[in-house]
């Protein structure tokens, strides 16, 4: 098993504890490598790091081209390694490879993207009321960014936060789920081999309360970039408070695709399968819940549950495969836990509703791709996220209902909607409370579309042009140009 090692300050470095933990492969729930645990003193030196390179070294005095060019270069160099990083993901996280391969693809764009952006970031001149005085404003980097990342889209989350964050100027530790933390590891080698400067981007690996603790803590953070579960991120917004960090959080949904009668129904089973058992239900756009219209509930059902029997479940780097294991060991509890939990709420069990005891599924952590109907909007299975292939269909009657019934939880991260009505595409896109809506697709993502959650499900944006304003502050520059010296005691 190959053992890792973590990015400080430029150094392939062990870590202080002189301890490794095991990364497991979903598929075959046998370790697979070796993983630095990461502490408090590996997360000081990585912030000093960071904070060196940030203040006195070669970072700061690239021009803001040149700071793009090492993005785009970062960038150029991931698409020759996308093949290779995405067979990591696959064997780290159990995702499909047909999957991590075009999330690999894609992240090239990030850099490319956000390079593009770094020398455009401009301030303003304020026509300012006050005779005799410039004022203009100025953009600039935080300082030292912590970005803390999930197991299930690693390196395709990390990019959203990296790329941004450094084509701002800043500098970055990160700190990769303990679950995958193995292509975060062998990505940055790439940017020693783009040319980044030591220390502008570090790695420390290890667990949340280990390394992410003291690293949102740490007083030489500025800024906390978090991807995960609601509730760390709550505990998470907490300790950055205390500091008067600022944050960015994508906490997760419990999105809902809602099809109308006068849906193209053909394309509408496609979406709704694909929201939920695509990536085995281990996103956070996952379409969980399903609003059918009550005329076509029956019918569209029926549907459902005919596409979803005809998922080929098994070995994930197997490119046939189309739907995989749970990447861990504890989520896999946890989607089995919310099965019996529906279960005993009187949720009718239509498909699944089990362990895949499946030859072709080996040793994995597989759940049958599970669908319930007769589920009400109240029950938990219809609140909570679950995170894995399950399903909860709820008929509806009107859009107004609809509308209830899909902003009736603590989330609102994504929606999709299902019409050929442009007049309830619209009012449906304006009524739902999410940060995306789709409308005749589902999971679509862009390098330059804003994407976030309404409320539980986050804070702040990322991707597009907005998210690099979440790596900026803004500072006001006043110069008197008339030499009028002003009354010392009253107020300009
Ligand atoms: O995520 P955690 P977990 C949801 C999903 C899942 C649940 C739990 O519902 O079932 O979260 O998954 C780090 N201080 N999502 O437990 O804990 C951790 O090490 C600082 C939704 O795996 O949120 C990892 O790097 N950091 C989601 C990161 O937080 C801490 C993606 C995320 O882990 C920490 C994943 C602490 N005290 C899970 N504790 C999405 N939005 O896509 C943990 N971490």
């Amino acid at each position: 098993m190959k053992k890792h090692r973590m990015l400080i300050g430029g150094q392939w470095v062990e870590p202080a504890s002189g301890a490794w933990f095991e990364s497991v492969n979903p598929f075959t729930a046998a370790p697979w490598a070796l993983v630095p645990r990461g502490g408090k003193d590996d997360v000081d030196r990585a912030v000093a790091a960071a904070k060196a390179a940030f203040y006195d070294g070669e970072w700061r005095k690239l021009t803001a081209t040149a700071r793009g060019a090492l993005l785009r270069r970062l960038g150029d160099i991931i698409a020759a390694e996308a093949p290779a990083l995405a067979e990591i993901e696959t064997t780290d996280n159990g995702k499909l490879i047909a999957e991590m391969r075009g999330q690999l693809n894609y992240v090239p764009q990030w850099f490319h993207y956000f390079g593009g952006l770094a020398d455009k970031i401009e301030g303003r001149v304020i026509p300012i009321d006050k005779p005799g005085v410039f004022n203009f404003t100025r953009e600039e980097p935080l300082g030292v960014v912590a970005a803390i990342t999930p197991w299930n889209s690693p390196l395709l989350l990390a990019a959203w936060k990296l790329a941004p964050a450094l084509a701002a100027g800043n500098t970055v530790v990160w700190k990769p789920s303990e679950f995958s933390s193995v292509s975060a590891l062998v990505f940055g080698e790439l940017f020693e081999r783009a040319g980044f400067p030591p220390g502008v981007v570090n790695i420390v690996t290890g667990y949340g309360n280990e390394v992410g603790e003291p690293l949102i803590t740490h007083g030489d953070v500025a800024k906390i970039a978090f991807t995960g579960g609601d509730r760390t991120g709550e505990h998470v917004y907490q300790l950055a408070a205390r500091g008067i960090k600022r944050i960015t959080l994508e906490l997760g949904g419990k999105s809902a695709n809602i099809v109308f009668d006068d849906a193209d129904l053909d394309e509408a089973v496609k979406g709704v399968v694909s929201g939920i058992f695509a990536a085995t239900g281990q996103t956070c756009i996952a379409g969980s819940r399903a609003l059918i219209h009550r005329p076509i509930h029956e019918k569209f059902v029926e549907r459902l549950l005919a596409l979803a029997r005809t998922a080929r479940m098994g070995n994930p780097l197997d490119a046939a495969t189309q739907v995989g294991p749970i990447t861990t060991r504890p989520q896999y509890e946890k989607v089995l836990d919310y099965i019996r939990i529906a279960k005993d709420e009187g949720a009718v069990c239509r498909l699944g509703g089990t362990p895949a005891n499946r030859p072709e599924c080996g040793s994995g952590w597989f759940v049958e791709p599970t669908i319930f109907t007769g589920v009400q909007p109240g029950m938990r299975i219809a609140q909570e996220e679950v995170f894995g292939p399950v399903l909860s269909i709820i008929p509806f009657d009107t859009e107004e209902e609809a509308v209830r019934i899909a902003n009736g939880t603590v989330y609102g991260l994504a929606a999709g909607v299902w019409t050929t009505s442009i007049r309830r595409a619209l009012t449906m896109s304006e009524r739902l409370e999410a940060g995306t809506v789709w409308v005749n697709t589902y999971r679509a993502v862009s390098y330059m579309s804003p994407f976030g959650g309404y409320k539980r499900s986050g804070i702040g944006r990322e991707s597009g042009i907005e998210a690099i304003r979440e790596y900026l502050q803004t500072k006001s520059v006043w110069i008197d140009i008339a030499g009028n010296a002003p009354n010392p005691f009253v107020m300009r």
